[in-house]
């Protein structure tokens, strides 16, 4: 990976945001995620291989956190830098499009708080010409049922990062199959599988964005 994207996964592994910030001390007065995104971007560095080093240094921060080696407050420092890099991202994401294909509810389900990945699937799926409507974290089953009477016709994707979290995606499509049975239902995150997708009944697995987005262009074609 080239230098600066290097330096760009390292800000997000040790939770550096901007060059303001005091956390690392060892990092002190360096530029961080911010600087560092927004400059990558001007350099003329493609988004998707931005975004890649970003999620690299995600990676590396899930593995020190397995080993006990990091703890939650650094995990905090980690997502704080990445929703910086991401804000210079979201921009080059959105598409121009005029005219929506089609509306996508989205919500990481309830007793979840991870979004960064859900929100690279928003960013994702709305640059590729579709409305998202994006509940946040911790949605409850009631929640996405509400936001579907709304919006007829719409799609509902479902995020989960969490072993313990998985069973409430099922008891949400199970929610939402009660009312609208034949509502198309998404699931992602990293603990979601194809099996897993099959078993609890949802139409769609993917295990990244680009994935959903040709899922949805089907269904739009
Ligand atoms: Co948490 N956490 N966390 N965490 N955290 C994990 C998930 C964990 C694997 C870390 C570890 O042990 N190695 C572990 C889960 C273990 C398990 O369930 N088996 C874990 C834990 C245990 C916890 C807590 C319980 C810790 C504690 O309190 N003791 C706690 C739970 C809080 C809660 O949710 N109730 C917790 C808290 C947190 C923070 C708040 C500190 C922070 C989240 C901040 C935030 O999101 N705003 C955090 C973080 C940052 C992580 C790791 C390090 C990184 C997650 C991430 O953002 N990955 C994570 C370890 C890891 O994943 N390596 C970890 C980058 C992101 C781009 O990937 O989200 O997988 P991901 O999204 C991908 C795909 O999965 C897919 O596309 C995305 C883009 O490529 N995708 C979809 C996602 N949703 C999709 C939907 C789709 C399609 C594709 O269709 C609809």
């Amino acid at each position: 990976m080239e230098e600066i994207l290097n330096n760009l996964a390292r800000c997000i592994e040790f939770g550096k945001t901007d060059k303001a910030s005091a956390w690392p001390p060892d990092m002190k007065e360096q530029d961080g995620a911010d600087e560092i995104a927004l400059r990558a971007l001007e350099e003329g560095h493609p988004p998707d291989r931005i975004l890649e080093a970003l999620i690299t240094g995600m990676e590396a921060v899930g593995r020190k956190f397995s080993e006990n080696k990091i703890f939650v407050p650094q995990m905090l420092m980690s997502a704080k830098a990445m929703k910086a890099a991401m804000a210079h991202l979201k921009p080059a994401f959105e598409s121009g499009t005029a005219r929506r294909k089609g509306t996508f509810v989205i919500g990481t389900v309830q007793g979840d708080l991870h979004d960064i990945g859900k929100n690279i699937v928003a960013m994702y799926i709305e640059g590729n010409g579709y409305e998202v409507v994006d509940l946040g974290v911790d949605v409850k089953p009631e929640q996405f049922l509400a936001e579907i009477g709304k919006r007829p016709g719409c799609v509902v994707g479902m995020s989960a990062l969490l072993t313990t979290t998985m069973i409430n995606m099922k008891r949400t499509v199970e929610v939402i199959r009660d009312a609208y049975p034949d509502q198309v239902i998404c699931v992602g995150g990293a603990p979601v599988t194809e099996k897993f997708c099959r078993d609890i009944n949802a139409d769609f697995y993917s295990p990244g964005p680009q994935g959903a987005v040709t899922f949805l262009n089907k269904l739009a074609s």
